[in-house]
């Protein structure tokens, strides 16, 4: 009897140029995009699957090459965000010059934002998974396994012999999170830290936030979440524990009933834990329960300390929320993060003044203060292409996307130097002002490696950081440099996305319609 070889998928997260901000591009933790695909591809079916994480493993270029090469898979799977686009394609561009068979599949929030661009500013790629991965890939796998037209299958972008670059319909997103497997942390290295997803999307629009999984926050119930991470614990003894919901406590009740849980697991004695979520949605009750299960921090997104600003956002927020918000966890000894962000639309000195004042009056356990970057999909992104809110696009070069030494926008009337001392002046200010020197020492080594990048771009304004980078000397060459995507598609793809996303909110609304008749 003869027995067919199973299809080999390999999914990868591409490595590193190098090491600016290591928290991000070090990390001690799995992608857990590549975990929640895998996962779900063999929960549905019986392919061959490996992962390789670079940024985990620390691994270059020619080691996953190789790595693949022995694999031999007959698709590789690729994800990346928008600054990880380029050193994903290069990836994909070794691999096919050595498996011309392979198919090149790419995901992630970039692609998400610029489907059809993608494929064109990069012919390694053969298709792109457009939102929601699992279903979507498990779909593709098995067609091309079969040999089998892919037209059919929505999220898609792919290459069309005679067509040029197709787009499928959007995927209607996975309702139910319940239904997705757990992810596949098997098939990585042991991590100290582990991602857990409680919710997928967001019900705000912020200016300058994709809001890539979508404006209905879709949550998981309490018992399935507390599973997993009872799972995790047993399974994997990490330090840390991360929640990746973008507003984390988006139904508070929800919240509280799952603290109540975690507590009665001895959750907080077992692991260090953190999450991110948005100052409207907390209260009394809310923090007393993370105070109980020993959080170590409570991130919230303050973004700016102009009322106008903060108007304009999306976020419906203001000062007085904000603060509140803050002294309302103080009181209850909760350690907080704030995340704020210099560069708003119309941005002045005096509205960054407005910024560092009100971080001081905060004074958060960990201030985190970026300088905007105007990603693809969102509105700060069609304001920069188009020349308003006072900024000027200065790349759109993925390399230059990253928050901390990036180099991807400036103001007419504030440049790109100015920003980044204005960052530092900020840092200075939030801690000093407070009187913690010791803590500003300890800040400044946890994130040396993105103060020394800040601080040598600033010393050699106009170089960027691609000195601290080490590009390969085919790089440009095999990533198809010059092919970049230009302002004006910068700015028709923010309304595209819009359209997906307002489209995705009505169609949410007639089913819960319909729900309520029936
Ligand atoms: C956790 C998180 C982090 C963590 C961990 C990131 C990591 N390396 O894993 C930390 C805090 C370190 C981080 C850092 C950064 N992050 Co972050 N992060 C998130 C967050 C909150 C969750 C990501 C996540 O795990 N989601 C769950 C998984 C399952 O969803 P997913 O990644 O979108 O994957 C799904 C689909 O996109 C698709 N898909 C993705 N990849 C692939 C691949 C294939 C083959 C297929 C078929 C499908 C597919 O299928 C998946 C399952 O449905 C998201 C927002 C969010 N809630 O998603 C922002 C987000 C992804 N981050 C973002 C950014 C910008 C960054 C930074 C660049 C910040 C900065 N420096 O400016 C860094 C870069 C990090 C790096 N180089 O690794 C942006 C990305 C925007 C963009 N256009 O790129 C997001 C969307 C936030 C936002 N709203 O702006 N981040
Ligand atoms: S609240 Fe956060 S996740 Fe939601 S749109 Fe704004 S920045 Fe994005």
């Amino acid at each position: 009897m003869v027995t067919e070889a199973p299809y080999k998928v390999l999914l990868v997260n591409a490595p590193v140029l190098g090491v600016l901000e290591p928290w991000y591009d070090s990390p001690d933790f799995g992608r857990p995009s590549l975990a929640y695909i895998a996962a779900y591809l063999r929960e549905h079916d019986n392919f061959s699957i490996q992962i390789i994480d670079a940024k985990l493993e620390k691994l270059g270029f020619n080691e996953v090459l190789e790595r693949a090469l022995l694999y031999k898979p007959q698709i590789i799977g690729f994800t990346a965000f928008t600054n990880e686009i380029k050193p994903c394609a290069y990836q994909a561009a070794l691999i096919k010059e050595k498996l011309p068979e392979a198919i090149m599949v790419v995901g992630g929030p970039h692609l998400t934002a610029l489907p059809a661009d993608t494929l064109r500013e990069f012919p390694s790629f053969d298709i792109g998974v457009v939102g929601d991965g699992e279903v979507t890939f498990l779909e593709l796998c098995r067609s091309l396994r079969q040999n089998s037209p892919i037209d059919q299958i929505a999220g898609l972008v792919y290459r069309h012999s005679v067509l040029g670059i197709k787009q499928t319909p959007f995927r209607t997103r996975i309702a139910d999170q319940d239904s997705l497997p757990y992810p596949a942390w098997d098939l990585f290295p042991k991590a100290n830290t582990y991602f857990v997803q409680a919710s997928r999307g967001c019900p705000y629009q912020c200016v300058f936030c994709m809001n890539h999984n979508g404006r209905i926050a879709r949550t998981r119930s309490v018992q399935q979440v507390v599973n997993e991470i009872r799972w995790i614990l047993d399974t994997y003894q990490p330090e840390w524990i991360r929640f990746g919901d973008e507003l984390w406590s988006v139904d508070i009740d929800r919240s509280c009933e799952l603290l109540e849980a975690l507590l009665a697991i001895g959750f907080g004695d077992r692991v260090k834990w953190d999450m991110t979520t948005h100052v409207n949605f907390v209260n009394d009750r809310l923090f007393e329960l993370l105070k109980k299960n020993k959080v170590t921090t409570v991130e919230m997104g303050v973004e700016t300390g102009d009322d106008q600003a903060l108007k304009q956002m999306g976020k419906a927020t203001n000062r007085s929320m904000i603060l509140n918000a803050f002294e309302m966890a103080k009181k209850h000894g909760v350690p907080t993060g704030a995340l704020l962000l210099l560069g708003q639309p119309n941005e002045s000195i005096q509205s960054i003044r407005h910024t560092i004042d009100l971080a001081v009056e905060i004074n958060a356990d960990l201030p985190l203060l970026g300088i905007m970057v105007p990603f693809p999909g969102t509105e700060v992104a069609k304001m920069a292409a188009a020349g308003e809110g006072g900024y000027r696009l200065l790349s759109t070069n993925w390399d230059d996307y990253n928050k901390h030494p990036g180099n991807a926008l400036e103001f007419t009337s504030i440049s790109r130097t100015r920003l980044e001392l204005l960052q530092m002046w900020g840092y200075v200010n939030i801690f000093l002002r407070n009187g913690r020197l010791v803590d500003m020492l300890r800040f400044l080594w946890t994130y040396r490696g993105a103060a020394w990048a800040t601080l040598r771009k600033v010393m050699t304004p106009g170089r960027g950081v691609t000195d601290i980078r080490t590009i390969p000397a085919d790089y440009d060459q095999k990533i198809n440099a010059g092919a970049e995507v230009s302002a004006i598609r910068l700015i028709e793809s923010r309304g595209e996305w819009n359209t997906v996303q307002v489209n995705e909110a009505k169609k949410y609304k007639l089913s819960q319609r319909k729900v309520l008749d029936s």
